[in-house]
């Protein structure tokens, strides 16, 4: 394996609050939309309900209980080498409804305490300001983002939440996937932070025309943010946070060529040409055109946009697909968004696996923006079983090493790479499917779909592979 990661690179994990806290009607939290969707299975897509029934929602209240076990687990990512552990704020813990007038001091003081913890033991947080969720009251009242409104109440709770952390977080991204709301992946994610419908998730919609203003009322708060960030704590460090889903075109048919161009533009690069570039790319006049959009952009927008460009990129990166002109055989799991590669194999939950796919996306967005880039999610996941105590997960440790090495390939192309964080170092609750059964972590967790479980913590043996890699950094795999 080629060793070129630089001194320093940055080795770690990512979660989300939404997906491993639990303890989500606490010490003063509101809820959030994510407390209002029911579990799933991939039989029984997940729904959205406007009572909060506990019994329908397991196992997303309880998450892994990280909430009171921070301590154990920070011990755990430390044990492994992290460097780094990239973690989601809670909106609903600091701000219970969104609007209220003063934030919950409880809920500060819970971060304060996970990030001591991290200080304790030499990692550096990163820390995601809205992952997927927001308090549901938010969504209610004004529609969630299709509103202009929620540019001010973000602005106001990451004013609060740098003021009170702006000696213990220096890595902050404003959102994570920003891009999945336009693409029309993670529907029923998107469509709740637009409007709190209630029902099957895969029964809900919303327009392209509503996506894309909130799309853009979320770029334009981004951009906000992240001047003011610069204006005022000048060691922060912001990043932007996209899927980055690859594509190839599936033949050298010009005219596949030329959907994959498109969809390129779409997915991968709309959303974070305007958080790099600080401005809508030329592509999107007529993109919006096409999908029958209109833009409201008030005085003041794209000067916003031009103002807060970021300071790094990052992607999750977990799979590639295939994009052609005509109908194409689709994977169960690629979310719409392509067709099966011959080439190929795919997870338990029929993603795409494809280490090489990650050399080449890293060059590609390299190439494009000149700037530091992170890989912030990338995993497996899996049905982990446990024999005497043990979890023999070969099939982690493969992927894992094989995506480490074609990192270490993009390093050696000559791409700035300066981090890497496993999705779900963990186990936690997945957000797709709302299932505890699909596993990421290099440590089980004692916790099943149907609530049984004691919560209790195991080393799997990708634990000691990845230890071992962290260790060389990234020599050894
Ligand atoms: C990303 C999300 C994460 C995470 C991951 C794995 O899209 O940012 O929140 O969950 O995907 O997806 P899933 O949990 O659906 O397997």
């Amino acid at each position: 394996m080629a060793t070129t990661f630089p001194e320093g690179f940055f080795w770690g994990g990512a979660t989300a609050a939404n997906q491993f806290e639990g303890a989500w009607n606490v010490d003063g939290r509101g809820a959030s939309v994510d407390d209002h969707f029911t579990g799933g299975t991939v039989d029984r897509p997940r729904e959205i309900t406007r009572a909060i029934d506990p019994d329908r929602l397991y196992p997303n209240h309880d998450g892994i209980d990280f909430y009171h076990r921070y301590e154990e687990d920070i011990a755990l990512l430390a044990e492994m080498g992290f460097s780094m552990l990239r973690l989601s704020i809670s909106w609903s813990r600091i701000y219970p409804n969104g609007d209220d007038a003063e934030p919950n001091e409880a809920g500060l003081a819970f971060y304060d305490r996970v990030f001591d913890c991290c200080q304790a033991h030499g990692i550096e947080p990163m820390v995601t300001i809205s992952h997927y969720e927001m308090p549901y009251h938010l969504v209610e009242k004004y529609n969630g983002w299709a509103s202009r409104e929620l540019i001010g109440l973000f602005e106001r709770f990451c004013h609060a939440i740098f003021e009170r952390y702006q000696d213990k977080v220096q890595w902050w991204l404003t959102f994570n996937e920003i891009n999945a709301g336009a693409l029309g992946m993670g529907s029923m994610l998107s469509t709740s932070l637009i409007q709190g419908f209630e029902g099957p998730a895969s029964a809900l919609t919303t327009t392209l025309q509503e996506r894309y203003q909130a799309l853009h009322h979320q770029l334009v708060a981004s951009a906000r943010v992240v001047r003011y960030a610069h204006e005022h704590y000048p060691c922060f460090k912001m990043g932007d946070m996209n899927i980055f889903a690859l594509s190839y075109a599936a033949t050298c048919d010009p005219a596949d060529e030329l959907a994959n161009q498109a969809m390129m533009r779409r997915v991968n690069w709309y959303c974070s040409d305007v958080q790099v570039r600080g401005a809508y790319p030329s592509y999107a006049r007529r993109l919006w055109e096409r999908s029958g959009v209109d833009l409201s952009i008030e005085p003041g927008d794209l000067d916003d946009l031009g103002a807060g460009t970021v300071d790094f990129y990052t992607c999750s990166y977990y799979m590639s697909n295939v994009i052609a002109a005509h109908e194409l055989e689709q994977t169960k799991g690629n979310m719409g968004l392509g067709g099966v590669n011959p080439y190929l194999e795919q997870t338990e939950w029929g993603w795409q696996i494809d280490p090489v796919g990650l050399r080449v996306a890293l060059n590609q967005i390299y190439d494009r923006y000149q700037i530091p880039l992170f890989v912030v999610e990338n995993g497996m996941g899996a049905h982990d079983e446990v024999v005497d105590g043990r979890v023999h997960d070969d099939y982690r440790i493969s992927y894992l090493k094989k995506h480490v090495r074609a990192m270490a390939e993009a390093v050696d192309d000559g791409v700035d790479l300066r981090g890497y964080t496993w999705w779900g170092p963990i186990d936690l609750v997945s957000a797709s499917t709302g299932e505890m059964r699909k596993r990421y972590g290099f440590v089980y967790v004692d916790k099943h779909d149907d609530g049984s479980g004691t919560n209790e913590r195991l080393r799997k043996d990708s634990f000691y592979a990845y230890q071992k890699i962290i260790e060389s950094n990234g020599a050894e795999g």
